[in-house]
């Protein structure tokens, strides 16, 4: 029987996205389980309450960036993950700084407020947008830097590093003022626009993509 990857997250999920655009990546087959973080039986799948957690081949995993690894190493030869160690350095650097600071910038200072909170009826506090945009202003700068000085963040090739921060970026650039931040930083837009024409992109769109672009 074919392997099918099981994933444990909302159904417009940034992380959920990462782990579904890696298996399509990998040419493996995914189902989305809509799943919110906070319910009482996914502290089973997941005992720090995020999403995805995923189910393959009677395996369970968490943490996206294990479940990315796993995917490609078994079901996509590892083409994902550079071999040369320099390249792979600068993937996993990429990697860490979108976890570790560009999400938690982008989500908590203008995606939540902007995007998610209007959507479930709710009014944006605006002074937490403004006083996160010049941090997410300033961090996607550095990004577009490096994609000014390599086609992808790893270098040559794309790589789990831009699925990584392509996931993230794309929700920036639904809001107005992402997009502004956008179009200011030309590398990193022409970068999105090429991801965005990956099979797996297209592929792993959330609804909201199609109205708000
Ligand atoms: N370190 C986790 C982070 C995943 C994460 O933050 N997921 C978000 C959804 S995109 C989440 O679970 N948010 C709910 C919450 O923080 O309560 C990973 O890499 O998988």
């Amino acid at each position: 029987m074919s392997s099918i990857l099981k994933i444990y997250a909302p159904v417009i999920s940034t992380y959920g996205r990462i782990a579904a655009m890696t298996a399509e990546e990998a040419g493996l087959v995914w189902e989305n389980v809509p799943t919110h973080a906070g319910a009482g039986e996914h502290r089973a799948r997941h005992p720090f309450q995020k999403t995805p957690a995923v189910e393959i081949d009677g395996i369970q995993l968490y943490e996206t960036i294990a479940i990315c690894q796993y995917v490609d190493d078994v079901h996509g030869r590892g083409q994902l993950q550079p071999k040369d160690p320099l390249e792979r350095a600068r993937m996993s650097q990429w990697i860490s700084i979108a976890n570790a600071y560009v999400f938690p910038t982008t989500e908590n200072g203008l995606v939540l407020p902007r995007l998610v909170v209007p959507m479930m009826g709710g009014t944006p506090r605006e002074e937490l947008i403004e006083q996160a945009l010049p941090t997410i202003a300033y961090q996607m700068t550095l990004v577009s830097n490096r994609l000014e000085e390599a086609a992808y963040l790893a270098g040559n090739r794309f790589s789990l590093a831009d699925i990584f921060m392509y996931c993230i970026l794309r929700a920036v650039q639904l809001t107005p003022e992402g997009r502004m931040i956008f179009d200011q930083l030309l590398p990193l837009k022409k970068w999105a626009s090429t991801v965005s024409t990956r099979k797996s992109a297209q592929a792993t769109q959330w609804s909201t993509e199609d109205f708000m672009d």
